[in-house]
């Protein structure tokens, strides 16, 4: 099909779902909306703005389009819980999984429908073929399932996103670069050859969520349609490009996704609070690169990432890789000064080197081997 602008720089839509940053887990919670208002500031500090084609401000998400993924009686709860009533709705809090990781907090649902309607939003507009490229950075909650909250999830935007992008494309490709396990939408995809989830995350055991090893790739039609890269902490710039171009090269030949949709995670970076990782925000970035270099209608969500003023930096840098331009290290001046002293205002800290790297070449080279001999199954 023909793009709208074939000779131009491609398209690339802004979601921003107006307040979503303003939401609060809980006092000691790890995630942060904040991180959301911070990435918006830099990124029209930068003057990014204008390169965007269209900033959209977005409609929440109904209680249907939920429900073309979430159970009825999970979606009714949502809508339903407070912090004040939550003691009431008795052992409802067990069976949707609602509790530390995962509280009811004032806006829960709001936040939710906000999110999710982000992200399908922007999988409209790329199914009609009017933007190239769709950003939502306050989506990408992976861990969501059709009937219970986890890790930080409540509704899972990309589920959500890419049903939607199944109605005019043919095959879709997932990719997660978060630290942690993209479980909730590898579970959604498990039984289909229709979309190909491939998460990079920490796998130790005991890490959460405690799924994704090398060897889960699908059941049914599915089997060999999902890719899991098991790494262990501290993995440098080095060694995760080479591991993460290697596998994407290989998936894209074998699958030829119509669109793809990248998760961002930026608990991957170097010094976050929950991730064990060494990356800095360069070769986060390359990663996007990499995968925007297809070509291929691309969808772009947020997730994880714990240190807020290096989530903002890092999302900021990828806004400016999506819309090609070259920014400056020096932060543009901002009311929100006061998070990125650390570095002199620098957009690039140094984040490296604080985790001792477990991987070795050989234990990377036995899983780009044995995802090389996988896809083997796809050419059929
Ligand atoms: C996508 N790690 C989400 C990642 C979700 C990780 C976990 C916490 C955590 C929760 C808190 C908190 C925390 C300092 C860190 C087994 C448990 C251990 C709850 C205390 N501080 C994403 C989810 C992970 C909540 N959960 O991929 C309130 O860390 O490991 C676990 C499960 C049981 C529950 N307890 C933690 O990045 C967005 N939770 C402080 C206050
Ligand atoms: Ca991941
Ligand atoms: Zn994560």
């Amino acid at each position: 099909t023909e793009r709208i602008n074939p000779h131009s720089r491609p398209t690339v839509s802004y979601y921003f779902p107006k307040d979503v940053g303003a939401y609060h887990y809980g006092e000691k919670h790890p995630m942060k909306p904040h991180r959301l208002t911070l990435t918006n500031a830099l990124v029209m500090g930068y003057g990014l703005d204008k390169r965007i084609h269209k900033i959209y401000d977005v409609r929440p998400a109904t209680r249907e389009e939920l429900e073309a993924f979430h159970d009825h009686d999970y979606i009714e709860y949502l809508s339903k819980v407070t912090p004040q009533n939550q003691d009431q709705m008795g052992d409802s809090i067990d069976i949707f999984n609602c509790g530390e990781d995962c509280p009811v907090f004032s806006g829960m649902y709001d936040f939710c429908r906000m999110y999710a309607g982000g992200t399908l939003a922007a999988c409209r507009k790329l199914c009609a073929g009017t933007t190239d490229i769709a950003i939502n950075w306050s989506g990408g909650l992976h861990h969501a399932k059709r009937g219970e909250a986890s890790g930080f999830c409540y509704v899972n935007d990309i589920v959500l996103g890419i049903l939607e992008l199944l109605r005019y494309h043919p095959r879709v490709l997932y990719v997660d670069i978060d630290i942690h396990h993209g479980d909730g939408v590898e579970q959604a995809f498990y039984q289909t050859n229709r979309v190909m989830t491939v998460s990079f995350h920490k796998y130790t055991g005991d890490f959460f969520p405690g799924t994704g090893k090398l060897d889960d790739n699908g059941l049914g039609l599915g089997k060999h349609f999902a890719l899991n890269v098991p790494l262990l902490d501290g993995i440098n710039d080095d060694m995760y490009l080479t591991v993460f171009k290697s596998v994407i090269e290989n998936v894209v030949d074998a699958f030829r996704p119509s669109a793809i949709v990248l998760q961002c995670g930026a608990d991957s970076l170097g010094c976050d609070r929950l991730g064990a990782f060494n990356l800095s925000i360069a070769a986060h970035g390359e990663c996007v690169r990499f995968v925007h270099n297809f070509g291929v209608p691309l969808m772009v969500v947020g997730g994880g990432g714990y240190t807020i003023k290096n989530v903002s930096r890092c999302w900021t840098y990828e806004t400016s890789v999506l819309v090609g331009a070259s920014i400056p290290n020096e932060l543009p001046s901002t009311i929100y000064d006061s998070f990125f002293a650390d570095s002199g205002w620098k957009l690039h800290p140094p984040l490296t080197g604080k985790v001792e790297n477990m991987n070795t070449p050989v234990s990377l080279r036995r899983i780009t081997t044995s995802i090389r001999n996988k896809l083997r199954y796809l050419q059929g």
